[in-house]
């Protein structure tokens, strides 16, 4: 897919979650290089500057989709001439890629390690990487039960019932607000991770933190299944992750509430470190306290120096 309908395809929820947005940028960026047929490097190099700022602005929230971008671009306009840009765009993308893929595996059989037979884990809206590790526990011959919520508006949490589902796992479609109610037969959290920050909150889909909050209260663990490329540098420099608001249709159709009530339609949240008891990523699992240090050493030094 090009670029403008890739970020179309974003910015609708076509293509939605943290890692496969990141993904489709970078898949976006190399078909950009693989189809460039221009002549002179200060066009491609202002190509691929509009590209990336088209694919940024697609989506606020998830530090992937920036990380992957970046991760694409890197060294590009230091090369000697065309043919070694374009080559290094797609080196860059491919390898982006793979790593990707790769971590969500090794996400899932790490964090498989922590699920027991007889667990009673609780998901909220659709990540790839939580759903991986519960895949990959009931492959490897683990039984427990899944309570996932429907995550209001886009309902999300249907597609985590049907993949559920589908492998074979006992899992229950609950309501958003019945996450206190059922906190109480449960013993795990997995969720997913659109950015981690450098002093390690979660910034998930909104309602993530009173998940965390219910699971805090019924001293119920709480794992992140984070790849390190949603580690965000910026946070390091004071930024704070922009919360991306949707449209208020989402909500309520038009019409359907009198034309003074407002809607407001956040559709991320944050979740304090405290509130979470490890971060499974591909290197291993973390505690929140330490994303700074596997943050520099997962993105490189390169990561850290901010180019707009
Ligand atoms: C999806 C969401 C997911 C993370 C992680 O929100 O919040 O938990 O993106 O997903 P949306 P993954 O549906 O608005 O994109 O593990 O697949 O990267």
């Amino acid at each position: 897919m090009d670029v403008a309908s890739t970020a179309e395809a974003i910015r609708s929820m076509e293509i939605r979650g943290a890692g496969r947005i990141a993904r489709a940028g970078a898949s976006a960026l190399l078909d950009l290089a693989q189809s460039y047929h221009g002549e002179d490097e200060a066009s491609f190099l202002a190509e691929l500057d509009a590209a990336k700022r088209t694919l940024l602005d697609s989506r606020p929230t998830a530090v992937s989709l920036w990380n992957g971008v970046h991760a694409v671009v890197r060294g590009v306009k230091d090369q000697p001439d065309l043919a070694s840009m374009l080559a290094l765009v797609e080196s860059n993308a491919q390898r982006f890629i793979t790593r990707s893929e790769e971590a969500v595996r090794q996400i899932s059989l790490i964090g498989a390690k922590r699920i027991q037979d007889g667990d009673v884990i609780i998901t909220h809206c659709n990540s790839s990487a939580a759903v991986g590790v519960l895949k990959e526990a009931y492959a490897q011959g683990k039984r427990f039960k899944v309570y996932a919520t429907e995550s209001r508006p886009w309902r999300q949490g249907i597609i985590t019932v049907n993949e559920l589902a589908e492998a074979g796992i006992d899992v229950t479609l609950i309501i958003d607000s019945a996450v206190r109610s059922v906190m109480k037969y449960a013993n795990k959290v997995f969720v997913g991770a659109d950015t981690v920050t450098s002093h390690g909150a979660l910034i998930n889909k909104v309602g993530t933190s009173q998940v965390a909050l219910a699971a805090k209260e019924a001293r119920v663990q709480f794992y992140v299944c984070a790849e390190t490329y949603k580690f965000s540098p910026m946070t390091l420099f004071g930024d704070m992750v922009t919360i991306e608001e949707r449209d208020t249709e989402e909500v309520a159709k038009d019409g359907e509430v009198r034309p003074e009530v407002k809607i407001f339609n956040p559709v991320f949240d944050s979740t304090p470190a405290a509130y979470i008891d490890a971060i499974i990523t591909e290197a291993g699992m973390i505690s929140p306290g330490s994303v700074y240090q596997v943050m520099v050493e997962s993105l490189g030094e390169e990561a850290f120096r901010m180019e707009d």
